[in-house]
């Protein structure tokens, strides 16, 4: 595989736009050499801008569940755009999709729509915040819910990539708000309560992480943080930006039966448009503007276009909720693959898989925090991308990132991806 027009144009792009990329995980900064520059996608596969055609497991960090430039995706944006692009006026179309979310998603009578996964989260502790009136959160080392200063702390995917979890920029005041836990660990959890009793408005967590690698929660965890945040006034936030509509109709509510008392959305839900958003029950969802006293707000929050992908990717997983199984055994089809190869070459790795979510760690420890995901042996990893990448495939560029299996990869892909791991891993 040749990269010399994607390399031409990064170094066109590092000359107006900062590391040349617009989102730092994009930059190959952890695993070295240049990003690849995408001309097109369809499906399961990209078209790089020097005509490789590469098999895409990272499909736009999520949204792509039903695989590129999917038709009644495309249609509905494309018949929107005639319609008028934005009004910052209520519309038809944003009552529509909540309505389906509401329907599609367990212990939520509401839903606010933004722009992306960050304000999602940066507005549900907002909410949590002015709801119980207390200042305190806690969340988990490793875990990512976008770049807002709250969360600059410990924070997982691009920020441990750069060794900056806790961001420059981010001041004193508003970091001595965030606690700071270790995944799984629920009496870690039980400390923190206890040591700020009544100050703690929210403990917002990824269900299933999947900024540190994807890592699921360990039987009772989720189970113990919720009996907690019953026991102590605390909000309970899901931030299923990545699993929402991914690992189950209902995301991972749905799946292990939890209630969170806040969930944050993100990618699948804008069909691969800007669309986050936050929901909860009508008690809570009442206190935002222009209802309650706490403040939210976006100029393109509800955009046309964003609704009409995200209307049509949510129709199109509520009328075939077999989907969730397909991507289910397609992505243990590929974990036992890549277990089988991984093995016959004497390569100590491990394997972290949930429903359409995997990633392969380069260490014999099980992987369950942000402690044993940075034990992974990043030279290794290293080879693994860029051997892969030779072959036509293309996984995250960073060790602290999970792969999002798409419906649109065939058998026949995931096989050609295993014999791939099997000759890329021969020469570790
Ligand atoms: P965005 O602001 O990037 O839309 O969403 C932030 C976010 C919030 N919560 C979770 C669980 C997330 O995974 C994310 C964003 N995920 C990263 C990939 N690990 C986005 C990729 C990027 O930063 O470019």
């Amino acid at each position: 595989m040749l990269y010399k027009r994607s390399s031409q144009l990064f170094a066109e792009a590092e000359k107006v736009i900062p590391g040349g990329v617009n989102s730092p995980v994009r930059a190959f900064k952890a695993v070295g050499g240049t990003p690849i520059f995408v001309k097109s996608a369809k499906g399961a596969y990209l078209y790089d801008e020097d005509g490789n055609k590469l098999i895409d497991y990272i499909n736009s960090w999520g949204p792509m569940i039903l695989g590129h430039a999917y038709e009644p995706v495309v249609e509905a944006v494309v018949e929107r755009a005639k319609l008028g692009t934005s009004f910052g006026m209520p519309t038809e179309l944003e009552t529509q999709i909540a309505a389906l979310a509401v329907k599609m998603v367990p212990n939520i009578d509401k839903i606010r729509f933004v722009n992306s996964g960050t304000e999602a989260c940066m507005s549900a502790i907002r909410l949590a915040r002015g709801y119980t009136k207390r200042d305190k959160i806690i969340k988990f080392a490793g875990c990512y819910h976008g770049h807002s200063d709250s969360f600059l702390i410990q924070a997982g995917s691009g920020a441990i990539t750069f060794g900056s979890p806790n961001s420059p920029g981010v001041t004193a005041g508003t970091a001595k708000d965030t606690l700071l836990a270790r995944y799984n660990d629920l009496s870690n959890v039980a400390e923190l309560i206890t040591a700020n009793p009544n100050e703690i408005a929210a403990i917002i967590v990824e269900p299933v992480a999947g900024n540190m690698g994807c890592i699921p929660p360990k039987e009772g965890f989720l189970e113990g943080l919720r009996q907690l945040c019953t026991d102590n006034g605390i909000l309970l936030i899901f931030d299923e930006v990545m699993t929402g509509f991914r690992l189950a109709s209902g995301g991972v509510q749905e799946l292990v039966g939890v209630t969170s008392d806040i969930v944050c959305f993100g990618k699948v839900i804008g069909g691969g448009l800007p669309v986050g958003a936050f929901a909860a029950r009508a008690e809570i969802m009442n206190y935002l503007a222009p209802l309650g006293p706490v403040y939210q707000a976006g100029t393109l929050s509800g955009n046309p276009l964003a609704m009409a992908a995200g209307l049509a990717m949510l129709q199109a997983l509520d009328a075939d909720r077999d989907v969730f199984n397909r991507l289910k055994d397609k992505t243990a089809y590929l974990a036992a693959g890549i277990d089988r190869v991984l093995r016959n070459n004497n390569v100590v790795f491990t394997i972290n898989t949930i429903g359409s979510m995997i990633s392969v760690h380069f260490d014999e420890n099980a992987v369950v925090d942000f402690q044993t995901a940075a034990k992974g042996d990043n030279e290794t990893f290293k080879k693994f991308f860029h051997g892969l990448l030779q072959e036509g495939i293309y996984i995250a560029p960073s060790a602290y990132e999970t792969w999002f299996i798409t419906d649109a990869l065939t058998y026949e892909d995931l096989d050609f991806t295993i014999q791939a791991i099997d000759k890329v891993s021969k020469t570790f």
